[in-house]
């Protein structure tokens, strides 16, 4: 099953971002999603395509994201504009790296100091709309993460009664953007605004009523396979042992000052945040030997309850700004190395650029885990 909504592809569409200090067209375009779903609709015997989308306010965001912060990213066009800043958005105009600034002592209410206080980077352009965009998806997240309760306990009823197999764990795809794993809990950059996969499980780590094994809350193992490593995910869970957060990335490449393996977690965190950064030659084989040996030794130790998967396919060998060597064959395999983990997972969609392929590449992940 796959969940969206129109509101992806019709709001956040800034006009262009700089790379290498190049203006360029924005990579993060409405058109990726387009693509993509036009694949999963072509394949209507794999995907069941869902436009409802629930709403669950405020709180499940607040809960991940500071307040200072989302009321920013509310209000920041508006005053950009009114300040004389350019309509393609706001971008940030000094990014603080003064003593006093880290102390906390200088917080200036100015737009312009704003823009860099909360934002890291070149490529996360807030437009009229981009709060509203950001909500849509962490709101069409949550609404799959509901319903990825509503299947796990249908598929443990089922495994318990014999009639399904645990080899045959079932899958929900959250085909959003703007994407989330770059943003941490109050700055936004590289596309991203709030998190949609750290949202989502917190939500799961929440709810009253759902018990984990241990009668604790419900255990979850975040596998982010983007090109980029997850910075943001990877702060916000930062200093807790549930959910346990592992990263397959680049080891030369954007956002360059995160995704060592020397970062492991702090406090009750320590051990629960694993990094396996990678070089660009990596290929089919060398990804799913990695992945494969990543579940061994990590996910399936942690005995979780949910897998929720950062699925970007900017690892794809002619992605136009990121990419290993990983292929269109490889993708199916990828997917596969998920499914045999055996546990209920949620996909949600981060990074990718190679228009022309996204369908096949997303696609080809999504109908490997179903196998
Ligand atoms: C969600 C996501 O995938 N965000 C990625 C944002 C990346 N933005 C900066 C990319 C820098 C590209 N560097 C090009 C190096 C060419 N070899
Ligand atoms: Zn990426």
């Amino acid at each position: 099953k796959v969940f969206t909504s129109t509101l992806c592809t019709t709001l956040h569409t800034p006009q262009y971002e700089f790379l290498s200090g190049a203006q360029t067209h924005y990579y993060e375009s409405p058109e990726r999603l387009e693509a993509i779903l036009q694949y999963l609709t072509s394949n209507p015997d794999s995907f069941e395509i869902m436009e409802h989308v629930e709403d669950f306010g405020y709180e499940p965001i607040k809960r991940v994201h500071k307040q200072d912060f989302l009321e920013y990213l509310k209000t920041a066009y508006e005053e950009w504009i009114k300040e004389g800043g350019h309509p393609n958005g706001v971008l940030p105009a000094t990014i603080p790296h003064f003593k006093l600034a880290r102390l906390g002592k200088l917080r200036p209410s100015n737009i312009l100091a704003k823009s860099g206080e909360f934002c890291f980077d070149l490529s996360a352009v807030i437009t009229k709309d981009t709060f509203k965009a950001a909500w849509n998806a962490a709101q069409v997240t949550l609404t799959a993460t509901k319903d990825l309760v509503r299947i796990s306990d249908e598929f443990e009823k089922s495994v318990a009664a014999g009639t399904v197999s645990r080899e045959n764990p079932p899958g929900l795809y959250a085909l959003v953007r703007p994407p989330g794993h770059h943003a941490q809990s109050d700055v936004c950059g590289g596309y991203c605004f709030m998190n949609n996969v750290a949202i989502a499980t917190q939500w799961l780590i929440d709810q009253p009523d759902l018990k984990g094994k241990d009668g604790g809350p419900k255990k979850i193992a975040i596998l982010d396979i983007d090109f980029h490593h997850g910075n943001g995910t990877q702060e916000i869970f930062y200093t807790v042992s549930n959910p346990l957060y592992t990263s397959l990335h680049s080891n030369e490449d954007y956002p360059y000052f995160s995704g060592s393996d020397l970062e492991k977690g702090e406090g009750e965190g320590l051990g629960f945040n694993i990094n396996i950064p990678l070089p660009h030659t990596t290929t089919d084989d060398d990804y799913v030997e990695t992945l494969e040996k990543l579940i061994k030794d990590h996910v399936i130790p942690y005995q979780a309850d949910y897998i929720i998967v950062s699925l970007g396919v900017d690892t794809f060998k002619d992605d136009p700004i990121a990419g290993f060597l990983v292929t269109s064959e490889g993708y199916p395999r990828i997917g596969n190395a998920i499914r045999k983990i055996g546990l209920p997972t949620l996909f949600v969609q981060e990074g990718g650029y190679c228009i022309e392929k996204l369908g096949i590449n997303v696609g080809g992940i999504l109908k490997g885990y179903l196998g």
